[in-house]
């Protein structure tokens, strides 16, 4: 069984729902093929579906953003920087067959297709907040398996201390990245112990679908606590190094976008507040929770550090 850490069930989730969401992962399996059936075949048999939803807040009712928002209000400027165009600008992207070096401070380097890599690991559902440093929320029920599984078979390095991921450069494909103002393919970086905690997940599904081309397809990150730049999409690479890698946005604009970029209402951005944030779909604001709202699970990776400094 996949699911550790004593995550605990979110209140609003129900028998009902759990039981529903069983029943969606068969029609998932047969959605996705016999490959990924098989991947369910790694599940323990009686549950069906590893479900490790958010923690949250007795207070705040975390409704599902609907998935046409989801996958119609993206940030993914290798086709646009206009979030309504993305979907369709996207829609040809070619996700199969799609190489994925894993590299670096290794002992298992391997190059392997995003199927077969994701076929590896047992599916889990995972119902996240996305909360984009612009200032707005989603929540999203993502499929994918966490991050620490691929990482614990690599055979990692004593001096490895970091995780860099890289996007796929293809300026015919993606022609957002014929754009000069930045510093493309888009890359990012975690810490390895952020790399390695159980809420790091890597999603090849939303919806009970495989992840549409806007939503990162086939492969991408999602690391809830952090602002959604973090969660970089369309991986052809991850590497183990040793130093703290250069990450696309504090590149970009390093007063503005930091490494760490941990969801905090108290550290604005030096444009605006990030103490509210809109939840697309409702009306109003509501407040940002320190971490997202996943404080009690990653606030010890950050014990004596100034999150102002490091933001
Ligand atoms: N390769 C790549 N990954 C990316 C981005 C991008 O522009 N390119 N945008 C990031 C930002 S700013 C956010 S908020 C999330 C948005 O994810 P979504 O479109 O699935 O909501 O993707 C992140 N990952
Ligand atoms: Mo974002």
């Amino acid at each position: 069984m996949t699911q550790k850490s004593g995550t605990p069930l979110n209140d609003h989730i129900t028998p009902e729902q759990l039981f529903f969401a069983r029943r969606k992962f068969m029609r998932l399996a047969a959605i996705f093929g016999t490959a990924y059936a098989l991947a369910a075949c790694g599940i323990e048999p009686k549950t069906g579906l590893s479900l490790t939803p958010t923690t949250t807040p007795a207070n705040l009712q975390d409704t599902l953003t609907p998935e046409e928002s989801i996958n119609h209000f993206n940030n993914y400027y290798e086709f646009s920087f206009s979030k309504n165009d993305v979907a369709d600008l996207a829609k040809n992207l070619k996700t199969s067959p799609w190489q994925v070096e894993i590299s670096g401070l290794v002992g298992n380097p391997m190059s392997i297709d995003a199927k077969e890599l994701i076929t590896r690991y047992p599916a889990e559902e995972r119902i996240y907040r996305l909360r984009c440093v612009e200032g707005w929320s989603m929540v999203i029920p993502w499929y994918g398996f966490p991050l620490n599984r691929l990482l614990a078979d690599l055979d990692i390095q004593k001096d490895a201390r970091y995780v860099r991921f890289t996007t796929l450069y293809d300026p015919d494909q993606m022609p957002g990245q014929k754009s000069s103002s930045f510093d493309w393919p888009y890359f990012e970086g975690l810490r390895l112990d952020e790399a390695q905690h159980d809420l790091t997940l890597l999603a090849w599904g939303v919806y009970q679908k495989p992840l549409p081309p806007q939503e990162g397809a086939p492969l991408r990150l999602v690391v809830p606590w952090k602002y959604g730049f973090k969660s970089i999409k369309a991986i052809v690479k991850i590497e183990l190094v040793a130093e703290q890698p250069a990450t696309f946005w504090s590149s970009y604009n390093p007063a503005e976008y930091g490494f760490y970029a941990n969801v905090n209402p108290n550290v604005a951005h030096p444009r605006w507040s990030q103490a509210n944030e809109y939840r697309v779909g409702e009306t109003g604001q509501r407040p940002t929770l320190m971490f997202n709202g996943y404080e009690n699970e990653v606030a010890f990776l950050y014990e004596g550090m100034n999150l102002k400094e490091n933001f």
